[in-house]
């Protein structure tokens, strides 16, 4: 670590030397460097590769390229809020791999430096999450995670790549972008934050949990935190729904149906008709409001027997053998957007089982078994899963992390953040430590 230190010294007081000489580039005024090809590759650690870098005024328009962000949902143009120096870099990982980030440096610089998280199966850069950030003066870095793909493919026999998504190009992404920072600025970063949701939310609790040093604050949003759980999940609500032609199928129709049903009863229950529900929890609901009555010929506006069964094994706990607890149930207020979910069995979980899981492109949903859930406990895909609860090496060092979810989020139980966050008050009482003085937990009524 001194070595470390004295190194980085050096390499800052080289920075305010150059700066006194520094040509009028296009960087921030006073720095050593500009945001020139050569000066850039210059702060990028040996064998990385550097594959653009441009300094753009406020309101140029930057889109990312193709080639190297093939793996984003879609290519947007952005427009830059600062005037900033943009680029983007392969840098090597462990077992001769890499991945891909990358970087906004604006010209008046907060100080402060930002690492932004993904999204699903999290293979591409979010340009997006750091672009905004720079509109507040952050200096922001994002990783594609080591492949560029929204699949999971690539995990397929390639521990090294699932390493990399688990955990290894996150770290990785902000040690260097920390560096490139002070090396380009000059000067030591004042704060290092954290920003990320669903699968983005997962890498922030990652980190606090693996490398509590590498952030003082983290904003932890809907965490897709139990992966090995929750990619199943994903995927056996859709099998309880199926198939399409049965008689407990719910259709996206009487899915709509349920949802309004569930508004009307629950929404007042809060004491107050705003169209949210306040505390799913806290509602008693009846589907058999629903039920369809003898000889009624519409069948689109009720639901029969067998979907109400269906109703209760979605607004509860997956349970398996011997009343093991797997993941958490569906809230209410949460239904109208399960079509999205649980319409046929997700791909989410599916392709964790084909490609994280090891079974391969033959295994089908029509396949599935308990025992899978042991397999995913085993195998723990890339490290992926956050449960280690004991925060406290965050909190000591004074870390503070802000974690937020949805109540009526469909895709992530809310009550995945509830367990989450109830393990680390076991984890930490004990110790005396109070979670209240560094951690907040925040349940939003509405949010999706
Ligand atoms: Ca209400």
């Amino acid at each position: 670590m001194f070595l470390l230190d004295v190194l980085q010294t050096i390499l800052l007081f080289k920075a305010q030397l150059l700066s006194q000489f520094a040509p009028s580039g296009r960087g921030p005024t006073g720095g050593a460097f500009d945001c020139s090809v050569d000066d850039i590759k210059s702060l990028l650690p040996d064998g990385s590769k550097l594959l653009y870098a441009s300094h753009y005024d406020a309101d140029d328009r930057f889109t990312p390229p193709l080639e190297h962000n093939s793996g984003a949902f879609r290519i947007s143009s952005y427009t830059l809020p600062r005037s900033a120096c943009v680029f983007q870099a392969n840098l090597t990982l462990p077992g001769e791999t890499e991945h891909s980030v990358g970087v906004v440096l604006p010209d008046d610089w907060n100080g402060r430096f930002l690492t932004a998280g993904n999204g699903g199966f999290s293979g591409s850069v979010s340009w997006g999450s750091i672009i905004d950030a720079s509109w507040y003066g952050f200096a922001a870095v994002s990783t594609n995670t080591g492949h560029e793909s929204s699949g999971a493919e690539w995990a397929y026999h390639n521990q090294e790549a699932l390493a990399n998504w688990g955990y290894r190009a996150m770290h990785d992404a902000v040690v260097n972008g920390k560096s490139v920072t002070e090396q380009y600025y000059g000067k030591k970063i004042a704060y290092s934050y954290y920003r990320g949701c669903s699968a983005g939310g997962k890498q922030g609790l990652k980190e606090v949990e693996m490398f509590p040093y590498d952030f003082d604050g983290v904003i932890a949003g809907a965490p897709a935190w139990w992966t090995t759980h929750l990619q199943l999940w994903n995927m056996i609500v859709g099998i309880w729904n199926s198939p399409a032609d049965s008689p407990h199928h719910l259709s996206n129709e009487h899915i709509d149906l349920l949802a309004n049903e569930v508004i009307r009863q629950c929404d007042p229950q809060d004491g107050v008709e705003d169209g949210i529900v306040m505390n799913p929890d806290a509602c008693i609901f009846r589907p058999e409001a629903l039920l369809c009555v003898e000889d009624v010929t519409d069948l689109s506006n009720c639901l029969n027997t067998e979907q109400i069964k269906t109703v209760y094994k979605l607004h509860n706990d997956w349970m398996e053998a011997n009343d093991t607890f797997i993941f958490p149930h569906l809230t209410l207020s949460s239904e109208w957007k399960w079509s999205g979910l649980v319409s046929s069995p997700a791909s989410l979980g599916t392709d964790y089982v084909k490609w994280m899981l090891q079974l391969g492109e033959d295994w089908s949903w029509e396949d599935w078994d308990p025992e899978l859930i042991k397999l995913s406990d085993e195998l723990n895909p890339g490290n992926a899963t956050t449960d280690d609860y004991d925060l406290s090496p965050f909190y000591n060092k004074g870390g503070k992390l802000l974690h937020y979810h949805g109540w009526s989020d469909w895709s992530i139980a809310a009550g995945s953040s509830i367990y989450f966050y109830d393990q680390v008050v076991n984890a930490l009482r004990p110790k005396g430590i109070n979670p209240g003085d560094f951690y907040r937990f925040y349940l939003i009524p509405g949010m999706g």
